[in-house]
């Protein structure tokens, strides 16, 4: 499919999506965010994708929301389109993983967007903030929720109030980013991990998804019993029997994703 706002590659196992508005920074308008849930959706669709990478320009993984495309709207324009709202669904549902290397700016609706993949893997120039406050607003896709589980209350207190950015080592040392790269190994180093999870049998990587996700959703007693459930769930795979029978056999599992 031919898309606009941003550029879709699939080699061999992984699909590579690039946010592509680069005279606006890659801000995020109700397109691109149709788009990328297009994209997303296909992505998860296609037998041959097993991983997918969401990134920027060197310049900027998204610096926010348009603001040009918010500036005039009203609050029933806002609340009647639930404005972003089923864009955020449709990115969240992707049952893939997701892995979102930045570099540059993830500001606002960036920071929130790399927030909803999986893990993020940050280059150096990496920089990110929850600046709403200075728009007179605040966060709206997640930027008080999801930062404020990942970094907890005192840091996503302080960037939501102050609007300040924070680098890519202030942001692993927080727990915001997975690891931090030299800027021109970004993608590569994106591609190695994406290759890795490619190798592994589908169904696991997807309960493992799960499971992680379902950390933040319940409590730790019910989210242990879920964990539980699919980890003798997956005793009904092939691929267990193979991956135990391939380590015993000290060589390389074969996976059949069955
Ligand atoms: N929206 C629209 N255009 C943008 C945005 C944006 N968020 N960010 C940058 N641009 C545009 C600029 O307007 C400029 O375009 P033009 O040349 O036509 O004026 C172009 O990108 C380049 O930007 P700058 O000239 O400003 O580049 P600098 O290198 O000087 O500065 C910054 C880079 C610091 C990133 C600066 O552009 C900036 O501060 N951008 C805005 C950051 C921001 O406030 N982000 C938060 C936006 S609000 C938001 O994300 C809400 C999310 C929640 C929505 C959910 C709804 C439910």
């Amino acid at each position: 499919m031919a898309y606009e706002t941003i550029i879709v590659e699939v080699e061999d196992h992984v699909a590579t999506i690039k946010l592509n508005r680069p005279d606006a920074l890659n801000a995020l308008n109700s397109h691109l965010l149709r788009e990328l849930g297009t994209a997303l959706a296909e992505a998860d669709r296609n037998d041959k994708v097993r991983c997918i990478i969401l990134t920027g320009s060197a310049k900027a993984f998204a610096a926010g929301a348009d603001i040009k495309e918010m500036s005039e709207k009203s609050y029933v324009d806002m609340f009647l389109s639930d404005f972003f709202g089923g864009e955020g669904r449709a990115i969240t549902s992707t049952r893939k993983p997701v892995i979102a290397a930045v570099a540059g700016y993830a500001l606002g609706g960036g920071c929130e967007l790399a927030m909803m993949c999986d893990f993020i893997i940050a280059a150096d120039t990496a920089k990110f903030g929850q600046p709403e406050i200075n728009l007179g607003v605040i966060a709206g896709l997640g930027g008080t929720q999801r930062l404020t589980r990942f970094i907890g209350k005192s840091k996503a207190m302080d960037m939501n109030l102050t609007g300040r950015f924070m680098d890519a080592e202030e942001a692993e040392r927080s727990g915001l980013v997975s690891r931090v790269v030299p800027a021109k190994k970004l993608m590569e180093e994106a591609r190695a991990a994406a290759d890795k999870i490619a190798e592994k049998s589908i169904p696991s990587t997807m309960a493992a998804k799960e499971a992680v996700n379902r950390a933040y959703e319940t409590t730790l007693s019910e989210g242990l019993l879920f964990e539980r459930r699919l980890f003798h769930a997956l005793f009904a795979t092939e691929d267990q029997k193979e991956g135990m029978a391939a380590f015993m056999e000290k060589r390389t599992a074969q996976f059949r994703d069955r």
